[in-house]
């Protein structure tokens, strides 16, 4: 079985990472239920940016972190025990950013990835090199950046008389999306063509998961990609997603003032509504006002992932709702 997920960070993450727990409950010799699988994981690189000359890769490196097993659990993005002895001299020599923690782990990615993107390898090639370090290949994971092209989401914020553009990473975590935004701008995504095998891991696809990432920042980046919408569309593959809302607010970050300022309400139906043109299934809450409407298949089920037990049990919801669906 082929199942292709869109992704940012941290809940595209945990919903993976659940997303595979169910599958290795399932497929154990008690359940023998499901073939083998094969998981893409198409993920969303608009937050990337170059720190100190190193390209940076914040959902990319959170997926693979979480999914291999390095991820510094609290915080949901880094490395676990991590050491800042690079960023402290780095400070001490006065360079800048200081807003945006790296650790010395974490910077190793950065360099190794800065150094195969200036000998000339797409950016999808050094995913694959990294992919390698974390094991995903014998997870049956396929991690593929959702272009090569560079792509930047930046940020239009209010500035006295006028408006200027800062990088997404600069807004989300120096101002913790507190500067009022008037609008997102994503830099090279008209122009970015999709990675080698995006289209191909939807167009074949038995299933197609929307785990509950951003749908502004993450899985709205992602689709902005030419060809990856139409793809979605054009799938005979069930699409099935998860809402990232809980009583009406993100379960962390800052989703609630992303869809604000796109002028999209703060409701799970609101999210389904970015996504109404290729949308099959839709998680929402238990306690979620959303209704069943026709054409979409309304789940309504616990979508806190507070346990990696609640992660999995959450994906196999969603997937199971995908295969009643085919
Ligand atoms: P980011 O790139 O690190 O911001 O991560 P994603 O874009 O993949 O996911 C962020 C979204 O995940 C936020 O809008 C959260 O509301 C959502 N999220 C995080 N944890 C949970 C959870 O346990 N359940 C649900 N339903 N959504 C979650
Ligand atoms: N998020 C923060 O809130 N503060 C940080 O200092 C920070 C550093 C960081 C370093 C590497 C990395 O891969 C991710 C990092 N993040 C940090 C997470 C992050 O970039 C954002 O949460 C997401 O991109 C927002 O979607
Ligand atoms: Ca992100």
């Amino acid at each position: 079985m082929r199942i292709t997920a869109l992704a940012g960070g941290v809940g595209g993450a945990r919903f993976l990472r659940g997303l595979l727990r169910h599958l290795s409950r399932t497929t154990s010799p008690e359940h023998l239920e499901h073939e083998p699988v094969e998981l893409t994981v198409i993920g969303n690189t608009g937050d990337d940016i170059t720190l100190f000359g190193l390209r940076v890769c914040p959902d990319i490196d959170t997926l693979l972190y979480t999914l291999g097993g390095g991820i510094h659990e609290g915080q949901g993005w880094g490395r676990a025990d991590e050491t800042h002895h690079l960023a402290e001299e780095l400070a001490a020599l006065g360079a800048t950013p200081q807003w945006f923690t790296l650790g010395d782990k974490d910077f190793a990615t950065h360099v190794f990835r800065s150094q195969l993107l200036g000998q000339g390898m797409p950016l999808s090639a050094v995913v694959e090199r990294l992919s390698a370090r974390w094991g995903l290949g014998e997870q049956g994971v396929t991690l593929l950046p959702m272009t090569d092209t560079p792509v930047e989401t930046h940020v239009v914020v209010a500035d006295g008389d006028g408006s200027r553009a800062i990088h997404f990473q600069e807004w989300w975590v120096r101002h913790r999306a507190e500067l009022p935004a008037e609008r997102f701008v994503v830099a090279g995504l008209d122009r970015a063509a999709p990675a080698p095998g995006v289209l191909e891991a939807i167009r074949g696809a038995d299933v197609v998961l929307l785990p509950p990432s951003n749908p502004v920042v993450s899985i709205g980046i992602i689709l902005g990609v030419p060809g990856i919408r139409d793809a979605l569309r054009g799938t005979r593959a069930p699409v099935v997603g998860v809402s990232p809302l809980v009583g009406g607010r993100p379960v962390r970050g800052h989703a609630d003032v992303c869809l604000r300022t796109i002028g999209v309400a703060e409701t799970s139906e609101a999210v389904a509504g970015l996504y109404a043109d290729f949308l099959d299934g839709w998680l929402v809450d238990e306690d979620d006002p959303m209704r069943p409407r026709s054409g979409l298949e309304v789940v309504h089920r616990p979508l806190l992932m507070s346990s990696g037990e609640a992660a999995a049990d959450l994906a196999g919801a969603a997937l199971d709702t995908a295969l009643r669906l085919r």
